[in-house]
């Protein structure tokens, strides 16, 4: 299976992350993409790849401009506004409060974030930017008939589609299922089995029929994002039905998980699509530093397999997974039963 690479996943090294009170090193880090950039080679996976240049429209298929416009120019105004650190949104326009756009950086920062602990930073833009740009490329790949792995970082199942936070930017997974439907593809399923709800893949496609998105989760009681995530949101309108959420609770052995995986992919095969995507996070580990789930390396392999039963054309798409000594192995696991080495 082919590898989608880009080096300037390295443009996205923040300093801090608001973590338990304290300005901490960010989780998501660029020796992420090393070690499992490192591992793909060391087993022969296939070719690594960099992306093609597909341009921002494929972006704006799924993100509103005035978003995608506040992630260029967040620096410049923060700069410009005599900030020491980097940027960190501090206010939010919660309940009973004006959703009108403010013009001050500290106001665009609240109103565009969903969370707190993701620093932007002067080349924020320009990592997020080619990390979708891996994730179109992947696309065409599945357009052209093959199976692929965008590696993308930063990841993107966050990324609502005039929010950012959780350490996403841009959705990947949701601008690449855009970039099939464009391309000819009726219908496209997404699988997320990153440990945390991707509420911004949910939030994107969640009023539409020709995308079905299934998620498995740490419960929002106890896990981020808190807001989004729960078993009782299926769709709505034409996307009534399209939308399926297994959240799970702490301690959560494979067995269990295992089992939600099934009943995703059956309702994956009922769909019929004519291709699959998977938002894959490895933060299911049983030693992830901010998760809790407890799978082991030889899970990622058994349910790669479990994927590979479908039989569709799949592109998976990195998103989370913290335990980095680990990330390559787990990662390429998923690969290894998918592709049954
Ligand atoms: C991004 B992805 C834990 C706080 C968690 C943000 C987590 C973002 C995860 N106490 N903060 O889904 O892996
Ligand atoms: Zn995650």
């Amino acid at each position: 299976m082919k590898t989608i690479y880009s080096e300037k996943h390295k443009l996205r090294d923040a300093k801090t992350e608001l973590f338990g009170g304290q300005l901490v090193q960010p989780f998501e880090r660029p020796s992420r993409a090393h070690y499992i950039h490192d591992r793909i080679s060391e087993v022969g996976l296939g070719p690594i790849t960099p992306p093609n240049e597909y341009g921002i429209d494929p972006i704006l298929a799924i993100h509103d401009a005035d978003f995608v416009q506040f992630l260029q120019d967040a620096w410049p105004l923060w700069a410009a506004a005599g900030m020491k650190g980097e940027s960190i949104p501090s206010c939010w326009p919660a309940r009973r409060m004006s959703t009108k756009r403010p013009t001050h950086i500290d106001g665009l920062l609240g109103y565009y974030a969903l969370a707190a602990e993701t620093s932007l930073t002067e080349t924020t833009w320009n990592a997020a930017y080619a990390s979708a740009q891996v994730a179109i490329t992947g696309a065409h790949e599945i357009l052209a008939g093959n199976n692929a792995f965008s590696l993308c970082r930063p990841p993107g199942h966050h990324a609502a589609i005039d929010m950012y936070g959780g350490y996403c930017f841009l959705n990947n997974a949701a601008i690449a299922a855009q970039t099939l439907r464009d391309n000819g593809m009726d219908r496209v399923a997404i699988v997320d089995v990153d440990f945390h709800h991707g509420n911004g893949t949910q939030d994107i496609f969640y009023k539409r029929d020709d995308v079905l998105f299934a998620s498995l989760h740490g419960d929002p009681m106890d896990a981020f994002p808190h807001f989004l995530g729960h078993a009782d949101e299926v769709g709505e309108g034409k996307g009534a039905g399209f939308n399926h959420n297994y959240p799970m609770p702490p301690g959560t052995i494979f067995e269990t998980w295992r089992a939600a995986l099934k009943d995703a992919l059956a309702k994956v095969a009922a769909y019929k699509p004519d291709a699959l995507i998977v938002s894959l996070g490895v933060d299911t580990f049983e030693t992830d530093p901010i998760s809790f789930f407890k799978l082991n390396s030889t899970d990622f392999t058994t349910y790669g397999a479990d994927i590979a039963a479908l039989n569709l054309p799949t592109l998976f798409v990195m998103e989370g997974g913290y335990d980095i000594a680990e990330i390559g192995l787990n990662t390429v696991n998923v690969f290894m039963g998918f592709e049954g080495v």
